[in-house]
């Protein structure tokens, strides 16, 4: 079995050197050289080449889905069948005041989505970053009670996901309820309303939309401290008859992290559970983490840019991109192995100059964390990644 992983390894590495070789050789001025090499560096149609396996998706940020780049738009609907808002359908974006919602992005994102065709899912019905203030207090400005937050977190399920019933295919109902150790992080919604309060969203947002499949998403779901706490979660649901149709695992990870086996084995427990699993938020950072403990993507993290963290803000060196496709394809050696459990794997972003982790937890650095690189080219190894551990 080592042996076995020894030597897929290596014939991993040969297959995408000779794919850089043959990227690089692209820019031959040769003419009829480069001819024979652009052949080869054809891209590959993502929902195609998974298409018999999962689907494909990505995050679609504000100016994307208005229009404002559309050569992304046209590599969106050729590379992927599935989309999810970045930011437009989070609570302060649609609903910024008691009497106020701004539905013109996910009002455009529906009908692109559905024009096209694409799973569209909703992104994120409770969390607790990215809310604002007035939510958790009374019209006279005095702290909610229970009973007001929850008639607010009604109105405001009813009046997104009612409005979008059978146009958006899926929910993230309730996103990073749970702290590393699995028991439930401490927020205003929690503070306020007490454990069940996403008894009660998974439950208004089924009656909101009852088309929509409701999934629980949250990131180092690979912890096995965390994956408890979301088998406990799932089955309290399911134990009271309250519809919950899946888990996504957010996969906001490095070159050396985190552990795949245990990524692999959360995925046979979720799916053991009889729901459907996704991975929600894929990226591969390449740029040294500033913060050992920290991980993960705790948005609320940020710290001050210093140029050591960021080493490559020019272009990424070959030996990088090299283990960044060595990275790829193990990740992709689990979620083919695994594809009967998998329903789909949405990256973060379309490419990697609108990646979130060229901010994140550092303002003004240079990832490179996706498979389309700052000028919208596929990157070299991702035809190898449909293969990857088969
Ligand atoms: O990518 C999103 C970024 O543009 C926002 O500034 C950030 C603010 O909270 O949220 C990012 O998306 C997050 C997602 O909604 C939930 N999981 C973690 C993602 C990365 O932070």
């Amino acid at each position: 079995m080592a042996n076995n992983t020894y030597s897929f390894k290596i014939y991993a590495i040969l297959v995408l050197c000779l794919m850089l070789i043959s990227c690089q050789s692209d820019k031959n001025p040769n003419p009829s050289k480069s001819a024979a090499s652009n052949q080869q560096a054809k891209p590959i149609v993502l929902k195609e080449a998974f298409k018999e396996r999962y689907r494909v998706g990505t995050a679609m940020s504000l100016v994307q889905i208005m229009g404002e780049e559309p050569d992304t738009l046209s590599l969106v609907t050729s590379q992927f069948n599935s989309v999810t808002p970045e930011n437009s359908m989070k609570w302060e974006r649609i609903h910024p005041e008691r009497n106020k919602y701004k539905f013109k992005a996910s009002d455009t994102l529906v009908e692109f989505s559905n024009q096209n065709k694409l799973f569209l899912v909703g992104h994120t019905l409770v969390w607790h970053s990215q809310t604002p203030d007035w939510v958790f207090q009374q019209a006279d400005g005095s702290p909610s009670d229970r009973k007001a937050l929850l008639e607010t977190m009604r109105l405001h399920i009813e009046a997104v996901a009612g409005r979008y019933d059978g146009k958006i295919q899926a929910w993230d109902v309730v996103n990073e309820a749970l702290n590393e150790d699995g028991s439930l992080r401490s927020s205003k919604w929690h503070e306020i309303i007490g454990d069940d309060y996403l008894e009660h969203a998974f439950a208004m947002a089924a009656k909101a939309s009852p088309h929509a499949k409701l999934y629980y998403n949250d990131y180092n779901l690979f912890k096995p401290e965390k994956r408890q706490g979301v088998i406990r979660l799932v089955k309290r649901l399911q134990s009271k008859g309250i519809p919950i149709h899946g888990v996504g695992l957010q996969a906001h990870y490095a070159l050396d992290y985190p552990d795949l086996n245990e990524f692999e084995d959360s995925i046979k427990a979720f799916a053991a559970l009889g729901i459907d699993v996704m991975i929600t938020e894929l990226d591969v950072s390449v740029l040294p983490f500033p913060d050992e403990e920290n991980q993960g993507a705790d948005v609320s993290l940020n710290l001050a840019l210093q140029s050591k963290f960021d080493p490559y803000p020019n272009q990424l060196p070959e030996s990088v991109e090299l283990q960044l496709a060595q990275r790829y394809m193990e990740i992709f050696s689990v979620l083919n192995r695994n594809a009967k459990l998998i329903d789909r794997v949405t990256f973060w972003g379309v490419h990697d100059k609108q990646s979130w982790r060229n901010g994140w937890p550092m303002q003004g650095r240079h990832d490179y964390p996706l498979l389309f690189d700052r000028s919208l080219k596929q990157k070299a190894f991702v035809k190898a990644l449909p293969q990857a551990g088969l």
